[in-house]
């Protein structure tokens, strides 16, 4: 057997979220590769909603397994929260053995936060526009092999690492001229590490290469998306993990002969949220429209997403990245009642007309070149099969086949489990 691997082909917020909850009852796991509390991925059924951010989503599924694996990192506060907010809504994946977790995996600590907001605040327009979790922070200390890791909470010197730690930090943050006040949160993170340690801890490689052995089915699940990427985004406006399928590798332990099918998502529109270059971004009336109608704000920060078109050589690039197989269109019912939507096929660039993603499009800006397409009008959310879809969305399904030659499986008609039309 095979890792499929599930992921945003854009700058994050495709529905990655519901199409794993979609997906999930074909899989005996879920594993999330990289990234943390950083990430919200929404689902949405039976009238409830739920925002995850660092628990995988196939969490609903009765016959479904999740692994939270080496790749990400973990703040034990928020997780404990995801995890109590669960169990409030009848949901207890860790006494029921649901859920397991890397042992490898970081830890996000107050100082990390702490680092991340001093860093923020000191490069004013040039603001990476992070959600303030801790995340770069915390995969510098991984790199710089610092970071603390979740096994290291069972160990006798956990409390001497940790202070270790912190005293690294609090001398950075004093040479930023920070004064490090935290011991609010610090109980906070000494209690959850206690909660922390009643879930079940595993070897991810282990864990994920015994499932395969055994013939079950494993699909790794992504955050953010591939125009963040540490090293293919759009840097230094990235996040600072591999968002790509390479990170399902790194990021669970899996050997990359061992992936099998890639499911990239991506909006029938474009949005990004956070500072950086976006090509297509439309600062006027539309793309107020795309925000109010896609109710485009962070499922983790609440911060406005910025809206624009479909960006064809950012997905091209994106699907080159990652091999996808296969592709998800989601937020279709969105564009209902444009009467024209555009597509982006190529970028003016420094004074030539380019299909693919430029080295520096953080200072020399590239000018999209659109191609109008019909709109339609009909509303979509009620909509299940493919027989069903109207003929002119039919025809932007067909016109973006072609031009990214990978075929749209699923078609997102709106954010409920049930609003999603099997197309092959
Ligand atoms: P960070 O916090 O260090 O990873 O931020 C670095 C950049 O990565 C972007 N980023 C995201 N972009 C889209 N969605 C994300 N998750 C949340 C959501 C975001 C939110 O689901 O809506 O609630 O604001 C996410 N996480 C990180 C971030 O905006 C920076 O540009
Ligand atoms: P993720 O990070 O990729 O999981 O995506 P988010 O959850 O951050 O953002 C996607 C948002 O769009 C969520 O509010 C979803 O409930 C919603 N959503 C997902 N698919 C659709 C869709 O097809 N139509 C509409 N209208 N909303 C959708
Ligand atoms: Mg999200």
């Amino acid at each position: 057997m095979a890792v499929d691997v599930l992921l945003g082909l854009q700058w994050g917020d495709e529905g990655k979220g519901k199409i794993v909850d979609v997906l999930c009852p074909h899989y005996d796991l879920i594993a999330r590769f990289q990234g943390g509390p950083n990430a919200g991925h929404t689902l949405e059924f039976d009238g409830q909603k739920y925002v995850l951010n660092t628990i995988p989503s196939g969490i609903f599924n009765p016959g479904t397994m999740n692994l939270i694996g080496n790749g990400v990192v973990i703040d034990p506060i928020i997780l404990k929260r995801e995890l109590d907010n669960l169990e409030k809504n009848g949901f207890d994946p860790v006494g029921l053995g649901k859920l397991v977790i890397a042992r490898k995996a970081h830890l996000i600590l107050p100082t990390h936060q702490l680092l991340d907001a001093a860093s923020e605040s000191r490069m004013g327009e040039g603001k990476i526009g992070s959600t303030l979790k801790g995340i770069g922070p915390t995969y510098m200390d991984k790199t710089g092999r610092n970071g603390l890791r979740v096994g290291d909470t069972t160990l006798p010197d956990f409390r001497e690492r940790y202070e270790k730690l912190v005293g690294k930090h609090r001398s950075i943050l004093s040479h930023y001229g920070e004064v490090a006040d935290f011991s609010e949160k610090e109980t906070a993170f000494f209690e959850a590490v206690e909660f922390l340690k009643t879930i079940e801890q595993v070897d991810s490689e282990h864990f994920v290469n015994k499932y395969l052995k055994e013939g079950k089915t494993v699909l790794a699940e992504g955050a953010q998306g591939a125009m963040l990427d540490v090293d293919f985004g759009s840097y230094p406006f990235v996040t600072s993990s591999n968002t790509t399928t390479a990170g399902a590798c790194t990021g669970l332990g899996v050997a990359p002969k061992n992936i099998g099918n890639v499911i990239g998502i991506f909006k029938a529109y474009c949005t990004r949220v956070g500072g950086g270059p976006f090509p297509t971004e439309l600062n006027d009336h539309t793309g107020e429209e795309l925000r109010r109608i896609g109710h485009e704000f962070g499922a983790t920060t609440g911060r406005p997403r910025r809206c624009g078109w479909i960006d064809l050589p950012a997905l091209k690039y994106a699907i080159m990245l990652n091999g996808v197989t296969e592709l998800v269109m989601t937020k279709a019912d969105v564009l209902s009642g444009f009467e024209k939507i555009y597509a982006c096929t190529h970028y003016q660039y420094n004074g030539e007309k380019i299909d693919y993603m430029p080295y520096d499009i953080c200072t020399i800006k590239p000018e999209p070149v659109l191609e109008e397409i019909e709109g339609w009008h009909e509303d979509l959310t009620g909509i299940r099969t493919p027989a069903e879809v109207p003929a002119k969305l039919a025809a932007y399904v067909k016109y973006l086949e072609n031009a990214l030659e990978v075929p749209v499986k699923y078609l997102s008609v709106g954010p409920d489990r049930v609003q999603t039309l099997v197309m092959k």
